[in-house]
């Protein structure tokens, strides 16, 4: 009976799918050339530029960085949250849509940024924060007041379970039950992430109208699009039940019961029916343990995103038990993920490739062995995930080669999910030294350290103190020491860009398909890129160094981190860590 269920919700969402899409397809066509043809930069508004020496980066910080930006050659800028918040996990928890939190500027100073950056042909991207609100949110402190007011039903209430406690054994995202208790409703709210984070009821269409009433005042002031956060998680499996318990706590983690829901689509494609499509804007959705079979749903031709991102690789080595028990990726093990990734998606629509984000390690410490993160293997690695078929984007501070930071203590940690891990590892039996080592290298912190644009202090960030620890490698990483330097690390992104986009390479760069080359080559990660030319990609995931055979004629070189390239008799020696862009004749 269930399964009957199930399956004529899944014939409904695709034919209303089909339905809403035969006009779109039009539109959405012409619009996403502009958004495939660039490169994505995201700017963790905290840690980028402070010009009012408070050591918290704030909007006038990247107004005044929009020339450097341009140079770069970002086409469009995702902002973390700066509405306001009282900031619990650093703006993902929202009190007012409606307003700029004063700590990054005001929204004169949002509508400044949209314009000069529109002068520069740049588009901002605001990042849309759905699942859930801040308790703080006048909507929440309205629905707890009671249970017959017009907000009790915006988000999630249960009665106490029969034993008085929580309704279900689920664990939130960050740590704990995913249940609160409210004395002054005598109920429960659920809350997947923190518990000043209490989750939106969506099932509820005056939740929804509200949010895309919201969504539509800040694309009318003139907002290039948004990033979805979190968004798959709106949708909950009901009747709620415990799950079988996956640690010592006797708790679930809230994962196992958000992946059994079905129908998240029909809300997403509502959305984008009543806010997105309407103003041509570009979406790139947060979406986790997607199904293969829902790609065309969400960034197919009439998909109900522009691009998602593919996250894939950020959970190789993840151990259930906590970050303490996970490791690192191997080269194999990254190469197995992106080409899967690429599979999937080839023929439907386009990912958006990372190596890092705001919620992520760096990518070069993530991926690279350490004592091997040289200027040339953070060259490969970027290179590598660049060059995929899709949109990259960029975190602030990879085009200069930022690495994790050093924490002298968990004094240093400011991140809520980094400090529920460390809980997790000495509940395991770690010392305090030991967990912290433990969790650092997979510490979200390591993405927020300031951007280093010098080696001035506090790496110029600000004339005040940081709110985080500047990462002291600054002296050695830093933008004023790569620009205009030939093999710097800043100018090698920037000839990928150029390449990207070149009137003769962009067509293939953009829209080719990709196609692994010898992918049982160990440690060699190379492949095609085949459009209106066909380009062949490789790197050297090695210290040493190795032939990789030519499939045909070099056509011409157009990408080498290294200074020489010896190619000879069919095949290429390739040195350590060596990256090359060959077009094949
Ligand atoms: O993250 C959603 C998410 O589930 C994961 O990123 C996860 O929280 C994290 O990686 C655990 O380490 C989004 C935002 O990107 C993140 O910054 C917020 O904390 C979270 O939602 C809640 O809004
Ligand atoms: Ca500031």
């Amino acid at each position: 009976m269930k399964k009957r269920i199930y399956r004529i919700l899944a014939v409904l969402t695709a034919a209303c799918l089909l339905l809403a899409a035969s006009g779109a397809g039009a539109a959405k066509a012409e619009n996403e050339l502009w958004w495939k043809n660039t490169i994505a930069y995201e700017i963790y508004v905290r840690s980028f530029r402070d010009t009012n020496g408070d050591g918290i980066g704030d909007l006038k910080g990247i107004t005044q960085s929009l020339d450097y930006l341009k140079e770069l050659g970002a086409g469009a800028l995702w902002l973390t949250p700066c509405y306001a918040s009282p900031q619990e996990d650093n703006g993902y928890d929202i009190a007012n849509f409606y307003e700029i939190d004063p700590v990054y500027g005001t929204m004169a100073d949002m509508d400044e940024l949209i314009r000069e950056a529109g002068e520069r042909g740049i588009r901002i991207v605001m990042d849309l924060v759905f699942n859930h609100t801040s308790d703080a949110n006048p909507w929440f402190v309205e629905a707890r007041a009671g249970r017959n007011n017009e907000k009790s039903d915006w988000y999630i209430w249960r009665d106490p379970g029969e034993d008085g406690g929580a309704p279900t054994n689920w664990r939130s995202i960050f740590g704990g039950s995913a249940w609160e208790y409210d004395p002054i409703r005598g109920q429960y709210y659920l809350h997947t992430f923190l518990k000043q984070q209490p989750d939106l009821n969506w099932e509820n269409p005056e939740v929804r109208a509200e949010l895309y009433k919201m969504i539509n005042w800040w694309l009318d002031r003139g907002l290039g699009g948004f990033r979805i956060d979190a968004i798959i998680n709106i949708k909950k499996f009901l009747p709620f039940r415990d799950f079988p318990a996956d640690r010592e706590d006797g708790l679930c983690s809230i994962r196992r019961m958000l992946e059994k829901a079905q129908g998240v689509y029909l809300f997403l494609d509502e959305m984008a029916r009543e806010t997105f499509r309407p103003h041509d804007a570009f979406s790139v959705g947060e979406v986790f343990d997607e199904k293969e079979e829902d790609l065309p749903f969400i960034i197919g031709e009439n998909g109900c995103f522009s691009t998602m991102f593919d996250f894939s690789e950020k959970h190789i080595g993840a151990d259930p038990r906590g970050w303490y028990a996970s490791a690192l990726p191997t080269p194999e093990e990254y190469k197995a993920a992106v080409f899967a990734a690429q599979r999937r998606c080839a023929g439907v629509g386009f990912f958006s490739n990372i190596i890092e984000n705001h919620d992520e390690p760096r990518g070069v410490s993530h991926y690279l062995p350490a004592g091997e993160r040289s200027d040339a293997a953070k060259k490969m690695l970027g290179g590598l995930n660049f060059m995929l078929r899709g949109l990259p984007f960029l975190y602030q501070g990879q085009e200069i080669g930022m690495e994790n930071t050093v924490f002298d203590s968990i004094g240093d940690v400011d991140d809520i999910s980094t400090l529920d891990e460390y809980r997790v590892a000495l509940d395991a039996g770690l010392t305090e030294e030991q967990a912290l080592a433990a969790v650092a290298p997979f510490s979200r912190d390591n993405a927020r350290t300031p951007f280093q644009w010098s080696a001035e202090a506090n790496a110029g960030f600000t004339a005040g103190t940081p709110w985080m620890k500047v990462n002291p490698n600054y002296p050695r990483v830093n933008l004023a020491d790569q620009r205009g330097r030939p093999d710097s690390v800043y100018e090698f992104y920037r000839s990928l860009i150029a390449l990207r986009k070149s009137p003769d390479y962009a067509e293939t760069v953009v829209y080719g398909e990709t196609e692994p080359y010898l992918p049982e080559e160990k440690d060699l990660m190379a492949y095609f890129r085949r459009g209106d030319r066909t380009l062949l990609v490789a790197g050297n995931f090695r210290s040493e160094e190795r032939t990789m055979p030519l499939p045909g004629e070099i056509g011409a070189l157009l990408i080498n981190n290294l200074p020489e390239l010896s190619a000879a008799d069919g095949a290429v020696r390739m040195a350590p860590w060596q990256f090359l862009v060959l077009e094949l004749a």
